[in-house]
């Protein structure tokens, strides 16, 4: 079988829920991928930041292979001796008291704003049923009902409803907005650091120290997604650490199992996160033994490997030569390590085209929304590496 015939398969039986670019993949390997004709490609999308320690990394890979010969799966019915050694080594990494492992990143989402609705009303006494917490406008994080809920695109809702209800949405970057949006009621602000999906937006300088600040002084939980920016993505272990501001509560997911499974968790307090009882919360493979032991590795790799300096080096090159390239299509180019994107004047004629004509020149990337080129290779990429995509990129953004 060739591209074409996978392509023919998966369009009869698969639902149409995604617009992939029309290659098939078969092999990867630390920042390359392979389809099944044989052409090879930089991955400059990292399974949106998934494989922040490339594709395939052996202590990784060997890491699952174990535990899986040993033992995958327990259920949280039982205790297994992967889990405790994980929830040591992510606290004792992060700073936090404690964690809660779950498995994708939208249920960890849901599992934050559980543990702040529960603190509002069993710790800061706000009345049963009238939590309020504040998002922003732009956001993405997951695409549960209660996570859509608080979306402000349309087509992430649209034939979804009826909604949950509690959410405010403020302006992104509006530190303003949020405190005029602030009530008795509000238990928490769920806040992306940088705006991934959104099209890679940067807020303001200081917004997220004065986010904190009005956090602390209204007592509302900071909580901060950092499933797409943690991990090494942005230069620093979380984004929030640009500002040196320490959220109530953080989720991450993605590359915390450096893209071999779904592994996501919440970091928080013993105050917050010792609002559930046994019985409140859970999930079928949250915690197993597997994921834990995965992740464990996938964390070892990040700080061995020095992933997040060198994120931060290598993201700071590429921002540089990518804002050198005088291209007529370039609004701006933003973002923070290697989590960068090219937005592009609306006479470009879309994202699209560009990530088209850059995968036929063998490197693969995404447009978000209409006119944005994300770019977020693995966190193992060299100078030499980037050399050759800018060349790719060069070329490509110069045709007509
Ligand atoms: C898709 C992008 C989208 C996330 C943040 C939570 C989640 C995500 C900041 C949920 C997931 C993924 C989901 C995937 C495409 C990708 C994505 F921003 F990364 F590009 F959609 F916006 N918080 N992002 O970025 O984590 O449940 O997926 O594990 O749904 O199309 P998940």
């Amino acid at each position: 079988m060739n591209t074409r015939d996978y392509i023919a398969l998966e369009d009869q039986y698969n639902a149409h829920n995604y617009k992939p670019l029309d290659v098939v993949l078969e092999r990867g390997e630390g920042i390359w991928v392979w389809d099944v004709d044989g052409n090879r490609y930089l991955d400059f999308l990292s399974a949106y930041s998934a494989l922040n320690q490339g594709h395939k990394h052996p202590r990784i890979l060997q890491a699952l292979l174990d535990q899986a010969a040993r033992l995958p799966l327990t259920s949280r019915a039982f205790r297994n001796d992967q889990l405790p050694l994980l929830a040591r080594e992510l606290c004792e990494l992060t700073g936090y008291e404690m964690m809660l492992p779950m498995n994708t990143g939208a249920e960890a989402v849901e599992t934050a704003l559980k543990a702040a609705r529960k603190w509002g009303y069993t710790v800061k006494g706000v009345p049963d049923n009238q939590a309020e917490i504040i998002t922003c406008a732009g956001n993405f994080q997951g695409r549960t009902i209660s996570i859509i809920s608080f979306s402000t695109e349309p087509q992430y809702r649209a034939g979804f409803g009826p909604f949950t209800p509690g959410f405010v949405t403020v302006p992104y970057g509006d530190a303003d907005a949020l405190e005029a949006a602030i009530t008795p009621n509000t238990v928490a602000f769920s806040v992306e650091p940088i705006q991934g999906e959104g099209g890679v937006i940067v807020p303001p300088a200081g917004y997220l120290r004065r986010v904190r600040d009005l956090c602390d002084r209204h007592r509302v939980l900071l909580i901060a997604d950092e499933i797409q920016t943690g991990l090494g993505r942005t230069g620093r272990l979380f984004a929030s650490d640009w500002e040196d501001v320490k959220p109530d509560i953080i989720t991450i997911g993605k590359a915390l199992s450096g893209g071999f499974y779904p592994v996501s968790a919440v970091l928080a307090s013993r105050e917050v996160l010792g609002v559930f009882r046994p019985g409140d919360h859970g999930s079928t493979f949250g915690g197993n033994p597997l994921a834990a032991a995965v992740a464990r590795a996938a964390l070892q790799v990040l700080t061995d490997e020095h992933l997040i300096e060198n994120a931060c080096i290598q993201g700071e090159y590429l921002m540089g030569r990518l804002r050198r390239i005088e291209s007529d299509h370039v609004q701006e180019v933003r973002g923070r390590g290697l989590l960068i994107g090219v937005e592009l004047k609306a006479s470009a004629g879309g994202a699209r085209r560009f990530c088209e004509a850059l995968q036929q020149e063998g490197l693969l990337c995404k447009e978000t929304h209409d006119n944005v080129i994300r770019f977020a290779p693995p966190l193992v990429i060299r100078r030499e590496d980037i050399d050759w995509a800018i060349e790719r990129i060069e070329k490509v953004l110069m045709m007509p």
